[in-house]
């Protein structure tokens, strides 16, 4: 009986420590633009990944854990309209509880997730502190790979020399995430 007794016990606590039942876990974590997003634009017609945009004085839009790119720097030619397209992909390793994204963008941004635009696009410019736009984003995160896609559009100034790194261009964003892991 005793021997019995002992070797259940020992039995309760290896099952307990080994296999725990219905717990769950809820990380956070981020993505953003990085030196690692996907670009196709004029100076990237086949793609290739994004490069630091450097701006100018007036880009004090701050989105801490992001950095500015475009596909060029400077721009390949500030004297007209030129559209760049971002691609980002990013898991989500179970049920997503938030997604708050922002974003700035020299000039006009459009934004989707997943094929879909979330109301988070800004056509008038938010380069400036304080024009930075939020948005919530969960509606359109699924489980598992997603895809941020944005697009971004510098106006042209006509008579301006390309090279010298006027009227430049970028986009700047983070994508915040909960997301709860059932085992
Ligand atoms: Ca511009």
């Amino acid at each position: 009986m005793l021997l019995s007794f002992v070797f259940y016990s020992g039995l309760f606590l290896a099952n307990s420590q080994v296999c725990p039942t219905s717990t769950s876990r809820i990380i956070s974590y981020y993505i953003a633009s990085d030196l690692e997003d996907w670009v196709t634009g004029p100076s990237k017609p086949n793609g290739g990944k994004a490069v630091l945009a450097l701006g100018n004085s007036g880009w004090s839009a701050n989105i801490p854990g992001a950095i500015w790119i475009w596909d060029s720097e400077p721009v390949s030619n500030p004297s007209i309209d030129q559209t760049v397209y971002y691609v980002k992909e990013f898991f989500v390793p179970g049920v997503a509880l938030s997604a708050s994204f922002t974003v700035s963008g020299d000039n006009r941004i459009w934004t989707y997730l997943n094929g879909e635009s979330f109301g988070c696009d800004n056509t008038s410019g938010s380069w400036w502190a304080g024009s930075e736009k939020t948005c919530n984003a969960l509606s359109k995160i699924k489980y598992g790979l997603n895809v941020l896609n944005i697009t971004v559009t510098n106006e042209g100034n006509s008579g301006q020399t390309p090279g010298t790194g006027v009227n430049p261009a970028g986009a700047l964003y983070k994508l915040s995430l909960t997301v709860r892991i059932d085992n």
